[in-house]
């Protein structure tokens, strides 16, 4: 999606988004994942940007550097180092692994962060807060999901300066009241 968009303005992109999350994404389906290993898969990147528009452009280009497994994410580390990376600035991060919806209904989504975030499920962009800013929530994410099972999930996360947070709640269907974190038994990565 990333390659496709590359080429618009900055104006078009940021209209694309907001149509985008305002859409109900319906999910395709899940992937047969044979042997699902807890937590979700990092890679670092080192940079200074502003916005996750950037990362994405930056991303095919340069290195990375994988780090140790997010069993889940809920991190407020303050000015200490970012998720499991070896810095506290500077940081861009590629989570990926897979999410497990184990029910039929509309997912809600929503993350705490510090800087930008974005997330994509089974492909769809779901949601984004994707420049810089103080602890605070994103607006909701929507997938409606017809077959249960896990589902791909890839999101995009930075720090620049400062103090950094990520934290990643859902409202599966049917619940209802204060959003939970997502649990670490429902992410995973390939074996
Ligand atoms: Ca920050």
């Amino acid at each position: 999606m990333g390659k496709r968009l590359s080429g618009g303005s900055g104006r078009f992109l940021g209209c694309a988004a907001l149509l985008l999350a305002a859409s109900p994404v319906l999910a395709k389906g899940p992937v047969d994942l044979a042997s699902p290993q807890p937590g979700l898969e990092v890679c670092y990147i080192d940079g200074f940007i502003r916005h996750i528009d950037e990362m994405v452009r930056k991303e095919g280009s340069r290195d990375c550097d994988p780090g140790p497994v997010l069993p889940q994410l809920n991190y407020s580390t303050g000015g200490g180092n970012v998720l499991t990376s070896k810095s506290n600035d500077g940081v861009m991060a590629r989570i990926t692994g897979f999410i497990h919806l184990d029910q039929t209904g509309s997912y809600t989504f929503a993350f705490e962060s510090n800087d930008g975030v974005r997330l994509e499920i089974d492909g769809a962009m779901i949601l984004e807060d994707p420049d810089v800013h103080s602890d605070q929530f994103s607006d909701y994410g929507y997938l409606e999901v017809s077959e249960p099972g896990w589902y791909p999930v890839l999101i995009r996360y930075f720090e620049r300066k400062n103090t950094s947070t990520l934290r990643f709640h859902w409202q599966p269907p049917g619940t209802e009241g204060t959003m939970p974190l997502v649990p670490a038994e429902a992410l995973a990565h390939g074996s």
